[in-house]
């Protein structure tokens, strides 16, 4: 096994404070691609993009983080379950890593509200799952009163030890690029990641590995878009069900996070971000969730209105993988079915239904 990536709390001994009495629950997160996306930096007329592709974690998201901390530590306590609210990404992380550990995982979701992808997984890695009459919101008002009064372990963002295995992300970002970017841009929902990226670079800086912050820009889908209407939405509408969130539980780290680092709050609508969506997996390879078009898509809507901040170097953080919510990829621009041509099983039917010559 010397030659594997060992997962983000082994990669990061030191900077997570782990001692060698603390439990390690793994499943090999962490170590993902950035990969550089020259079709979008000629879109967004910068000098260079990469795209950080966190759903090449184990669970598909960049929740595997942040769940191999809590779940650890929430194994140290001495937890037999965990809890977790979930638009579906949290869930399918909160329930393999809990198996991982010998642990029950109980998930609440907004009915209905969850791609398929995400809901299949927590079934798979046998969750208790309950889909909740209410959104996002009400399961995460919920799981914390089930923290409070029952013996159940919270493994939601507002869980410090979230914070802590997602601020590795920032860590990998620099020790790829050897600097920090000039501006980061990601989806913001329930605001974690954001603060987590935020925490990550303020401690590259407290260490000397950087000098200064990238932007950190953080971009919500329209129909729940809290930041940048300055408070909770009640009834948040998007196709994007991941960043389906009205009231962001890390509300006050965002704001410290977009402050310190002169970033900013931008919103995409939903066709926005489904055309990013599309732009991503034709025009640069890379199969991602509508809702990590977010980052990508705030910046384009910033560049159009001629207001993106000029720089050279820059991160966008897309994450969870296209495979989550595979439906939006069998549909056109105007929402219409894509279905294969079907077509006689010899070549000449083929080369025909492609319209090739002989050569
Ligand atoms: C793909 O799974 O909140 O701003 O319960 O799944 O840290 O909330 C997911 C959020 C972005 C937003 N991209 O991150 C959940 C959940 C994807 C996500 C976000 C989520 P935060």
């Amino acid at each position: 096994m010397a030659n594997q990536w060992r997962g983000v709390i082994r990669e990061y001994y030191d900077r997570l404070n782990w001692s060698d009495s603390d439990p390690v629950v793994t499943l090999g997160e962490g170590g993902t691609p950035l990969i550089d996306a020259p079709a979008l930096a000629t879109l967004l007329d910068v000098g260079e993009v990469y795209l950080k592709f966190e759903g090449m974690n184990p669970t598909g998201s960049f929740k595997d983080r942040g769940m191999t901390t809590a779940v650890s530590r929430a194994l140290g306590r001495g937890a037999k379950a965990v809890v977790a609210a979930s638009t579906g990404n949290t869930s399918a992380a909160a329930a393999a890593y809990a198996t991982k550990a010998g642990m029950q995982s109980v998930v609440l979701v907004p009915s209905g509200k969850i791609a398929y992808g995400k809901l299949s997984q927590a079934i798979a890695h046998k969750a208790q799952i309950l889909q909740v009459k209410g959104n996002f919101d009400d399961c995460l008002r919920i799981a914390r009163e089930l923290d409070e009064k029952y013996p159940v372990f919270l493994v939601n963002s507002v869980n410090p030890d979230r914070l802590q295995g997602q601020k590795t992300a920032s860590f990998e970002i620099v020790d790829v690029l050897g600097k920090q970017p000039d501006l980061h841009a990601m989806p913001l929902g329930n605001a974690g990641n954001i603060s987590a990226y935020h925490l990550g670079y303020t401690e590259e800086i407290k260490e000397g590995r950087i000098s200064k912050f990238p932007k950190l820009w953080g971009v919500q889908a329209e129909g729940a878009a809290p930041f940048i209407k300055g408070a909770p939405v009640q009834k948040p509408e998007t196709i994007a069900t991941a960043i389906r969130i009205g009231n962001p539980a890390s509300w006050d780290l965002a704001q410290q996070a977009k402050k310190e680092t002169e970033g900013n709050f931008a919103f995409a609508s939903d066709k926005e971000l489904l055309w990013m969506h599309r732009f991503l997996s034709q025009e640069c390879g890379v199969f991602v969730e509508p809702s990590s078009a977010a980052g990508a898509a705030g910046l384009l809507k910033h560049k159009k209105l001629g207001d993106l901040p000029k720089v050279d170097t820059v991160v966008i953080t897309v994450t969870g993988h296209g495979l989550k919510d595979p439906d939006w990829a069998l549909k056109d621009e105007k929402g219409r079915k894509i279905r294969p041509k079907r077509v006689n099983a010899n070549a000449a039917s083929v080369a025909s239904s492609l319209g090739l010559e002989k050569s």
